[in-house]
């Protein structure tokens, strides 16, 4: 058995050509949950969903979120109403107390319908309805994600990482904005001066979670501080790292990072962006997979490779560098 951390692309690019490596029906996937938003009513969880979408064979790999070709009616429509409405749009919070259904909602993360500032597609969409239904069902986050993965056919088993809220906040000059206002609405221009994981300390990551701890863990080049950090965030995570192998790509080569936001928020919590960096917020990690070119010293195990990952073959053999620390430290 196997465990991977995954959030945003990097891990779900890892195991997009793994499979020949770690036979799916041996891997676990933990999400990262604290991208989720819930926005006009209905929850939606970004980075469980780029999983549940690849490894259901529908993803949008062009953008590595949403579903292939899916179309965009209901969000361009609630655009159009909104402007016939004179409604202002972009992302407009909601206050907890028009909270409408039973479940236990962070007022965080909470975002009115109106001009909906994400891109839902409507098949995306048929996901969050049924998501968000079966949670007002009374189901959990963990049980109404594997009601899903059924759906979706898949093999591995994932797991969301805590089934109570969590909410990454960017804390900016200005503002504290919600990752998915700073990531989409602002498209990560805004300056980073720190990264609150708001509502960890309350929250717990799910008894399937810390049962999937137990197995050798594997954290693909995902973003350290949104991606990563969440789940690491989580009471008693980080100690069940300790008692584990783990394995870590580096997202970056050296201090160039392949995609993404992550050299800015490392930077704004005080972090060196680089694979030394990510070293430090990874002291629980016993070996590293670095790329071919990057020479950082580390006082681990390291591992070298090709890491860039744009085919399924480089994924494979990324996942081959990933299987060979693993035993270098098991
Ligand atoms: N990212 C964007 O840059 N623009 C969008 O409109 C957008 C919509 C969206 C809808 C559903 C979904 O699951 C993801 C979506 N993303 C969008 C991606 C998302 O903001 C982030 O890339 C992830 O949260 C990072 O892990
Ligand atoms: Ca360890």
């Amino acid at each position: 058995m196997v465990t991977f951390l995954a959030g945003g692309t990097g891990t779900p690019k890892l195991l997009a050509g793994a499979a020949d490596v770690f036979p799916p029906d041996t891997v676990t996937v933990v999400g990262n949950t604290g991208d989720d938003v819930e926005l006009g009513g209905l929850l939606i969880c970004p980075d469980l969903d780029t999983v549940l979408f690849d490894r259901g064979g529908v993803l949008d790999r062009e953008t590595w979120w949403g579903i292939a070709e899916d179309t965009h009616e209901t969000n361009t429509e609630l655009f159009a109403l909104a402007d016939a409405a004179g409604l202002d749009g972009g992302p407009r919070y909601l206050d907890p107390q028009q909270q409408t259904t039973g479940r236990e909602i962070s007022r965080w993360r909470r975002f009115s319908g109106v001009a909906e500032f994400m891109a839902i597609g409507d098949r995306d969409r048929a996901v969050h309805i049924t998501r968000t239904s079966l949670l007002d069902e009374g189901k959990t986050l963990t049980e109404a994600t594997g009601i899903l993965a059924d759906a979706f056919d898949l093999s591995v088993t994932l797991l969301p990482m805590s089934d109570e809220p969590v909410a990454t906040m960017i804390h900016t000059p200005g503002r504290i904005l919600h990752f998915q206002e700073y990531w989409v609405a602002r498209r990560g221009e805004p300056t980073v001066d720190d990264v609150e994981y708001r509502g960890a300390d309350e929250a717990a990551p799910t008894p399937s979670v810390m049962d999937a701890l137990d197995a050798p863990v594997v954290i693909g080049p995902s973003n350290p501080v949104t991606s990563i950090g969440p789940i690491l965030s989580l009471p008693g995570v980080e100690t069940a790292l300790s008692h584990v192998p783990v394995v870590v790509v580096s997202p970056f080569i050296e201090d160039e990072v392949f995609s993404g936001p992550a050299a800015s928020l490392m930077r704004g919590i005080g972090v060196e962006p680089s694979t030394t960096g990510v070293a430090e917020l990874y002291p629980f990690a016993d070996a590293f997979v670095l790329d071919a070119a990057d020479n950082t010293k580390l006082d681990r195990h390291v591992v070298k490779t090709n890491t860039t990952i744009d085919t399924e073959a480089d994924s494979k053999r990324v996942a081959n560098a990933v299987a060979d620390a693993l035993s270098e430290v098991q």
